[in-house]
């Protein structure tokens, strides 16, 4: 007999590399993914796709009636922080009440002893804690609507196991990337652009925020942790970060450093533009738009208990990270 895993939010980021890893481990996988529910399910890459909104009560109990998991990763989310502040009311529905609709589901199908639950919790929870770095006991402090929604996935879990002992992990994920990040979140921003500007096919890039810090990992490492936790004894919360902190204004040069080109800052605040130090010639500046109402503190996580009780820990380092992702946009523009 296979396990039989179901991921929400299949064709995301971490759902391309968890169900990558699960498929060989052997798990038949189910994937929900939005689309035309007249394909109902599909299978793709050995993978089973139910095309579905997580806003559809009915449809998520048929799914999980049918597939029978014996585990179910809940990845599905308006991700983006800064679309929060714009999108407030539908980041809430997302984000805080799928999680719920899914242990309620368990709960009432009498799956308890059957499904064991993943919930993508975020470093994000720690917006304004002043613990650093933060660790599974530092107190929560949401600084987003995103955050604020996550703050209620997080405490469902916890409450649907310890009232109905579900077997209910919250991952608390630092920022992790990789080449199949969108563009819309900083890194993949960066490490494009630096590749465009490099080819000749931009001049500039737009930043908000180059002061702010993250605990910056690769997704690749990340869903690994995610299949662990879901593999112990008890279920239980854990960090999953790398411990150490970098500054977009880190990651611009880094980036700009994988195409040959070296960045010197120049000016202050709203004016503060980066220079190619060969030709003078300015390649990043600021565009208040791309700041957010409210910025979350310094953000880096302990993973002592991860590394610890999982024997987790990260394998690609932030050089490496910026590396791999910058060197494959060149690659796909020279593919083009
Ligand atoms: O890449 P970001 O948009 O990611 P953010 O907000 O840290 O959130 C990501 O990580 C969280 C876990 O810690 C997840 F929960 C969440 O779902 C998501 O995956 O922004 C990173 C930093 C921010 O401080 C932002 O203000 O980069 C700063 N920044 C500066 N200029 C920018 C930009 N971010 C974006 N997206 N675009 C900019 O131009």
């Amino acid at each position: 007999m296979t396990n039989v895993a179901l991921i929400t939010g299949i064709n995301g980021q971490d759902g391309t590399y968890l169900s990558e890893f699960l498929l060989k481990k052997g798990y038949t996988v189910h994937g929900i993914r939005r689309g035309n529910p007249q394909q109902d399910i599909k299978s793709k890459n050995d993978i089973h796709l139910h095309y579905s909104d997580l806003t559809d009560y009915a449809e998520l109990v048929k799914i999980i009636q049918e597939t029978q998991p014996d585990e179910i990763y809940n990845l599905a989310a308006q991700s983006n922080v800064k679309i929060s502040f714009e999108r407030p009311e539908y980041t809430t529905l997302t984000n805080a009440l799928t999680p719920l609709k899914i242990l309620e589901i368990i709960r009432t199908l009498g799956l308890e002893k059957k499904t064991r639950f993943f919930q993508a919790s975020t470093g994000e929870l720690f917006g304004n804690s002043q613990e650093i770095p933060q660790k599974e006991s530092t107190p929560f402090y949401p600084k987003s609507p995103y955050a604020v929604s996550k703050l209620y996935a997080y405490w469902i879990c916890v409450n649907y196991r310890e009232a109905y002992d579900i077997f209910a992990c919250n991952g608390i994920l630092f920022n992790h990337e990789s080449p199949i990040r969108p563009e819309n979140f900083v890194t993949r921003k960066i490490t494009k652009s630096a590749a465009r500007i490099k080819k000749g096919l931009q001049d500039r890039l737009y930043l908000g925020n180059l002061n702010a810090k993250r605990d910056w990992g690769f997704a690749g490492d990340y869903v690994e942790a995610m299949w662990l936790m879901l593999q112990q004894d008890k279920p239980d919360d854990y960090i999953i970060a790398t411990g150490k902190a970098h500054s977009v204004r880190e990651l611009v040069e880094f980036a700009f450093r994988e195409v040959d080109i070296e960045i010197k800052w120049e000016g202050e605040g709203l004016n503060e533009v980066g220079k190619d130090t060969s030709n003078g010639r300015i390649l990043v500046e600021i565009d208040p738009a791309f700041y957010r109402p409210v910025e979350a503190n310094a953000l880096v996580g302990d993973s002592s208990k991860a590394r610890e009780l999982l024997g987790w820990e990260p394998r690609v380092t932030f050089e490496e990270l910026v590396r791999m992702m910058t060197r494959n946009d060149i690659n796909l523009l020279f593919d083009n």
